[in-house]
């Protein structure tokens, strides 16, 4: 059967100016898979990004796009989505933007559990930025901003956030894996409610500890190994498992999905005459209202 939409459907003419080895590479490949598996029609897909070298993602694929401002790229997207619940809208932005800068956005989106897909590059350093410590990053990791005793602070641990804020579909994948990323990917996409995909992804300039290999050694997938993703306590002791307990395994794959909970979406009752954008401008009868007033 030939597909509508081809994977080039997706391709931008805008090639990225990465460094060659970036994690977020397999990220873009892995965005454009899904895209591409899920056929959806690109003039319905928004991709939202801040400030970041991963915040660059949304120029290479040719969906609408718009890159919003350091840490504000979840407001910018709970604004769109809010505004045309019919858009397919996708974040995308660096362990910097969404884990520290905006991370008072990300909690409340989660809350809310509004229908957004929401793709964090994490490569613990801020990369764009040539190199200082992240929220993410490991103690006692050296960095520019934390060049003599290393990072004194504990990192945040993602999966656990998002658990414990509301988000309804919860995942880890990793660069050197596009396949089991861009599935995983795809369902987040496909899931109503907010989705979260933590992408381990190198940054192969300015982290020289938490490389490809660094990842090799250490990832599993934790759906091959009988976790239950509907079962909300067994994701929490997976979420705890890494960075914060210990650093030598690392949970890939779904954490945890509840398809059950309403979004915010569904519980707005301003929705109930249908889509905000859909709607006629303007005031239907502006004489009964002047009445008030006369
Ligand atoms: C309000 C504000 N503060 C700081 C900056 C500088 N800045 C630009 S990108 C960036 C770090 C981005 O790091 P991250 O989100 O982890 O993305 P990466 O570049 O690693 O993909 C910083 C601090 C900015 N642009 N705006
Ligand atoms: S500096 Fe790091 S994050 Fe930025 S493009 Fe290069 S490898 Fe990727």
């Amino acid at each position: 059967m030939k597909l509508a939409f081809e994977l080039e459907t997706y391709k931008s003419e805008v090639k990225p100016t990465w460094c060659p080895g970036c994690g977020d590479f397999a990220v873009l490949n892995a965005l454009q898979h899904a895209l591409t598996e899920l056929q959806l029609e690109p003039w319905n897909v928004l991709l939202v990004s801040g400030i970041g070298c991963s915040s660059n993602l949304p120029q290479f694929l040719s969906t609408y796009g718009f890159h919003a401002i350091h840490g504000r790229a979840v407001a910018v997207a709970e604004g769109a989505k809010l505004a045309n619940p019919d858009l397919h809208v996708i974040v995308t932005g660096g362990d910097g933007d969404g884990y520290g800068i905006g991370v008072g956005h990300f909690i409340h989106a989660m809350r809310r559990n509004l229908d957004l897909t929401y793709i964090v590059m994490n490569n613990e350093i801020y990369g764009l930025t040539t190199g200082q410590a992240s929220p993410t990053s490991e103690m006692g990791m050296k960095t520019k901003s934390t060049p003599i005793a290393g990072v004194i602070e504990n990192p945040i641990d993602p999966i656990a956030l998002a658990l414990s804020s509301g988000a309804t579909y919860v995942a880890r994948a990793f660069s050197g894996d596009v396949k089991q990323m861009s599935e995983l990917v795809a369902k987040g996409i496909e899931h109503h409610g907010f989705s979260l995909i933590d992408a381990l992804s190198p940054c192969v300039t300015y982290n020289k500890i938490n490389t490809y290999e660094f990842f090799r050694k250490r990832v599993y997938d934790l759906n091959k190994e009988g976790h239950d993703a509907g079962d909300l306590k067994a994701a929490f002791l997976k979420a705890l498992e890494w960075p914060v307990v210990q650093r030598d395994r690392i949970p890939l794959g779904l954490f945890y999905r509840n398809d059950k909970v309403p979004t915010y979406e569904d519980l707005e009752p301003a929705y109930k005459k249908g889509n905000p954008v859909k709607q006629p401008l303007g005031v239907a009868d502006a004489d009964e209202i002047l009445k008030e007033f006369l």
